[in-house]
């Protein structure tokens, strides 16, 4: 629960009104809609689908209130051509419409429309069912954080870092590109967690987590928490060179945070030993060849006196 309630907490910090988008070629239509809800939403309107989808390429609605029946492409279209595009298809859609037909309504929900509204229409129904929609799509955006996002730290969990594994792989093996993997562990943090306590062990691993994700700079570029204290950085469409370079400003961006460690080995303060591999095609090999590869000089890293980079 205690991730949950910080994870649900990052996602409330700043949170803007909701968005909705109002697509209907009736300008009456988007006035009344608009007067139902502009005190408790941001409303945007486009009179036809080619607005519509000029609109969702800038921003991303958080619902869309759609209209079947426009002159050019009709809703169910429109429709259908979000719900095959991955940066729109989990927008909910509702349908408002004069059409009562209960085979339109079942087409509605076949092209992927959440809920089916048939003018003329109560406005304390419309709020009821948009806000419906509005809190299960919260929900499933939270639930789905939760499944990729580690609730301690928060970077990408083992499940994300695995998935992205898998498919940076195989795209590197398509396209030719390199591709790098760092992996950190915290030195001596049993030792830490001794002294310090588990609760100042958690604050740690933050501020880790946060100087390792300071460091990914590139869209593509991931930091993810492994396991326990280690941590991993997937590098795609990046040479063994360029990694060893990251690794080495991961590990003095730990230093530099300068966290008190009375029973480290070097310094007193918290440090890291890094791993470094990278793969020029990687299509050869399994991908686990590149964790252990990563590891094994991670182990060197340990063995040679910790607090630096192997590669
Ligand atoms: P080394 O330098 O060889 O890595 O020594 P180490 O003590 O860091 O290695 P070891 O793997 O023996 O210990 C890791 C410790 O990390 C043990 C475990 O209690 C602690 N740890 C793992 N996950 C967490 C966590 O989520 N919170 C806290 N506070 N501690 C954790
Ligand atoms: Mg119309
Ligand atoms: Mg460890
Ligand atoms: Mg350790």
């Amino acid at each position: 629960m205690q991730d949950f309630h910080y994870l649900a907490d990052r996602l409330a910090i700043d949170a803007p009104p909701p968005l909705l988008l109002v697509v209907d070629d009736q300008p009456s239509n988007i006035q009344t809609l608009y007067a139902i809800f502009k005190d408790r939403y941001e409303v945007c309107m486009a009179v036809n689908s080619a607005d519509a989808l000029a609109f969702c390429a800038r921003r991303t609605p958080d619902l869309i209130l759609l209209d079947v029946v426009m002159p050019g492409m009709g809703g169910y279209a429109l429709c259908d051509l979000l719900k095959r595009d991955p940066r729109n298809c989990d927008i909910p859609v509702i349908f408002v419409t004069g059409n009562s037909d209960p085979l339109d309504e079942v087409q509605g929900f076949e092209v992927g429309g959440v809920d089916f509204i048939a003018k003329p229409f109560h406005a304390t129904v419309v709020r009821a069912r948009v806000h419906t929609q509005l809190t299960l799509k919260r929900q499933s955006d939270l639930l789905r954080m939760m499944a990729l996002i580690d609730g301690l730290t928060g970077v990408a969990n083992r499940r994300q870092f695995d998935t992205l594994l898998s498919g940076e792989w195989r795209r590197c093996g398509r396209s030719g590109q390199p591709l790098s993997l760092i992996m950190i562990d915290v030195d001596h943090f049993k030792r830490y967690n001794d002294r310090y306590g588990h609760q100042q062990g958690d604050v740690c691993l933050r501020a880790v987590a946060t100087a390792i994700k300071a460091a990914m700079r590139r869209p593509h570029d991931l930091a993810a928490r492994y396991g326990g204290e280690e941590f991993a950085c997937l590098l795609p469409d990046t040479a063994f060179e360029g990694a060893l370079v990251k690794a080495a400003e991961i590990e003095a961006g730990v230093r530099a945070l300068a966290l008190e460690h009375a029973d480290a080995a070097l310094g007193g303060i918290v440090t890291v030993s890094v791993g470094v591999a990278g793969i020029g095609a990687p299509s050869q090999l399994v991908e686990t060849a590149l964790v252990q590869a990563a590891d094994a000089q991670l182990y060197r890293a340990k063995r040679e006196g910790r607090a630096r980079v192997c590669g």
